[in-house]
This record gives structure tokens, C-alpha cells and sequence, in this order.
């Protein structure tokens, strides 16, 4: 009987997005997520690290949305921030559903510590909600397993900042952001969370075969308490994304409605 219901699940949800997919309109079921994605965020030695930015549904490895050109994207290595909109290029990432324009950047790590990349997209129109997107999100890199300033805010317009080290979660444990907007904490804020099932293959430019579903009922949401803060206790090893919709202070974009939000990137493992 549990046995039939999960394939019941599975097939539901594999229809589900092939008719999603097919009408482009899985933005109201499933969180837009800006990724920041490198296979492996700590690094053993020094050099150069392959990043892909998409745009898409990565838990639902679903539609894929066009990336534009930037407002900022760069990195922050003990305070030294390095431009990296020089190195970005252009690709196509192509997704179960549809292929969109996305980047790519290389950018060479050579010192210890950790470094902190934030993407800051420029306005996205999303049809099917009359609305525009801008999300600003970070994600990390460590190298030579030396703390650095993972911590630390860093005043953008809307950003989480973790309390957990984002590079070496453990499943099982638990992960804890606070969000803030211009420096202040936002209280009671909507956090929707994803999971990374189906890694990007670096060399394709299409998602590796997916390794979980998305359990029923829509996307997984946390609201932020009365200080900013929220938790998370992570199921699985993996890279996870959390998205605080609408925290920014920007609400309109060429007279429509804008929502400003921070994503965030974490890398958790299995204690074997
Ligand atoms: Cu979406």
C-alpha cells in the first residue's frame, strides 16, 4: 500500500512537470531560484574555479529562465572585493523542460579563507505573475579548510547571513540564517527552501539526472522570527538554496511590481 502510494506520488509529480514544463508556467508552484553553482566549494589547493549562474527550478530540476546581463556580480576575500563581470560569459543551459540563456565564470582562488560570491541580478519579468524578479544571492568557497568571514553581512539591499557554516553543513544537523534587508533584520519573512536534485554537469551545461522529488504540497517554507532568524535542520547531504521573497527594499520596477530577494547557497555532507 506505501509502496503504491509513492509510485502514485512519483508519476503524479513526473506528469506534473512535464504539463508544467509544457506551459512554462511552473513559477506559481515551484520557487525561482538564482543558482551559484561549483561542484566542489572547498578547495584542497589553490587555482581556478568554473562557476555556472542559472536561473530555473533546481529542486523540481524544472524550467529554465533567461539570465540578462547583471547589476554586480563579484567576489569578497577578506574584504577585498574582486570584480568578476569581466570574466562571466554566456551559455545555454538546457533543462528538462526548456534551455535558457545562462553564464558562466572562472575566477582564480589562491589564497586561504573563504570567499564570498554575490550575483545581483537584474530585473526579471515573470509573465505568468505581472511581476518582476531581482534576486541577489551569495554562495562560498573555501579553501585550505582556514575560517574566514563567512559570517560577516554584507550590506546588501536584501541577504541572508548565516550563523552556520555554509560550506560544511552536516545532514542531520541543522542550518540557521538571519535575514536582513539594508542591515536590519526582517522579521516574519517567507523563506522558501530548495534542494539542488540534479547537479549541473560542468561540461554539458544540463542537469545531471535528478536524485530526489519534490514531496508534495508545494514549495518548503520558513518564516523568518521576530529578529530575522530562522532554522533549518538539513535531511540530506547536497547544496541547499533558501530564497527570502520580497525582503529587499525595492518593490517597483517600471510600474510594476518588483520583488527583491535574497538567495542564499549552502554545501552540507554525510558524517560517515
Ligand atoms: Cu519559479
Amino acid at each position: 500500500m506505501l509502496s503504491f502510494a509513492v509510485k502514485r506520488s512519483r508519476a503524479y509529480w513526473a506528469a506534473l512537470l512535464v504539463a508544467l514544463g509544457a506551459m512554462g508556467a511552473s513559477q506559481s508552484v515551484l520557487a525561482h531560484f538564482l543558482l551559484i553553482y561549483t561542484p566542489e566549494v572547498n578547495l584542497q589547493r589553490a587555482g581556478s574555479v568554473t562557476f555556472k549562474l542559472i536561473f530555473w527550478h533546481p529542486m523540481a530540476n524544472g524550467q529554465v529562465m533567461a539570465l540578462t546581463q547583471p547589476k554586480a556580480f563579484y567576489y569578497l576575500h577578506k574584504g577585498k572585493r574582486v570584480d568578476l563581470l569581466p570574466a562571466l560569459s554566456p551559455i545555454e543551459f538546457t533543462g528538462v523542460a526548456n534551455s535558457a540563456p545562462a553564464f558562466e565564470a572562472s575566477a582564480t582562488f589562491n589564497r586561504v579563507g573563504d570567499y564570498v560570491l554575490v550575483f545581483h541580478q537584474a530585473p526579471f519579468y515573470e509573465a505568468s505573475e505581472n511581476k518582476f524578479i531581482e534576486q541577489i544571492a551569495k554562495a562560498y568557497v573555501n579553501h585550505a579548510g582556514v575560517p574566514g568571514n563567512w559570517a560577516q553581512a554584507l550590506g546588501l539591499a536584501t541577504e541572508i547571513v548565516p550563523l552556520t557554516k555554509p560550506t560544511n553543513a552536516l545532514a542531520g544537523s541543522t542550518f540557521t540564517g538571519q535575514v536582513l534587508a539594508e542591515g536590519k533584520p526582517v522579521p516574519h519573512a517567507d523563506i522558501e527552501v530548495e534542494y539542488l536534485a540534479a547537479e549541473p554537469d560542468m561540461d554539458t551545461n544540463r542537469p545531471k539526472p535528478a536524485t530526489v522529488v519534490p514531496p508534495p504540497g508545494g514549495a518548503l517554507v520558513i518564516k523568518s522570527d521576530a529578529n530575522g532568524y530562522f532554522t533549518f535542520g538539513i535531511p540530506r547531504a547536497g547544496f541547499w538554496g533558501f530564497a527570502a521573497l520580497g525582503t529587499g527594499p525595492a518593490t517597483v520596477y517600471e510600474g510594476k511590481a518588483l520583488s527583491q530577494d535574497a538567495v542564499l547557497w549552502i554545501r552540507a555532507y554525510e558524517l560517515k
